[in-house]
């Protein structure tokens, strides 16, 4: 069966199936959010993001000094399907360079390996990137970041399409800051 029609019969089912205003209103908060990414981040204010059964909550990216080149930033998906989804890809307007990140000690010291493949959210889980942890790095910011600024960044899920969400500018008391390799 090719692709498209697979699609349009999935769309038919899913539409027509189970609670239908719920799953319409899913499209709808889809087509919201896609055209919220042309808005400009002054204009978007959602700290929760409900994409069918996916929710991402906690987006900041972290305060970093002026002229500083990199940054990082965080978030929490949970994923209430009953089969796994993959975070494959994501941008920011703000810098040059997005990845995945994971940081994990190594004889001592915090090292970071960018995850190739992206970030894996298990059936019915919750995942977190999180400082010391996993995280989106944001390299060769083409602006400075200040504090409580929100900005827009768009995510890839493989298989589901692109999520776009705002992220707002923290401060992190940390030291553990990590420069890139
Ligand atoms: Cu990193």
């Amino acid at each position: 069966m090719s692709k498209s029609l697979k699609e349009i019969i999935f769309t038919l089912i899913y539409l027509y199936s189970g609670a239908f205003s719920v799953k319409f209103l899913h499209y709808l908060l889809l087509f919201t959010f896609l055209s919220a990414s042309q808005l400009p981040a002054s204009e978007i204010n959602y700290s929760k993001i409900v994409l069918d059964d996916i929710e991402i909550t906690e987006g900041w990216v972290r305060e970093v000094p002026q002229g500083n080149p990199n940054t990082a930033g965080y978030l929490k998906i949970k994923n209430s399907r009953k089969e796994e989804i993959k975070l494959i890809n994501v941008k920011a307007e703000f810098a040059e360079m997005s990845e995945f990140h994971l940081m994990k000690q190594e004889y001592g010291i915090m090292k970071m390996t960018p995850l190739k493949d992206g970030v894996l959210i298990p059936a019915s889980s919750t995942v977190s990137l999180e400082p010391g942890g996993m995280h989106i790095m944001f390299m060769k910011l083409n602006t400075s970041l200040k504090l409580s600024e929100k900005h827009i960044i768009h995510l890839t899920f493989e298989n589901i399409g692109d999520i776009s969400i705002s992220m707002i500018v923290k401060k992190i008391s940390s030291t553990n800051f990590h420069t890139k390799d």
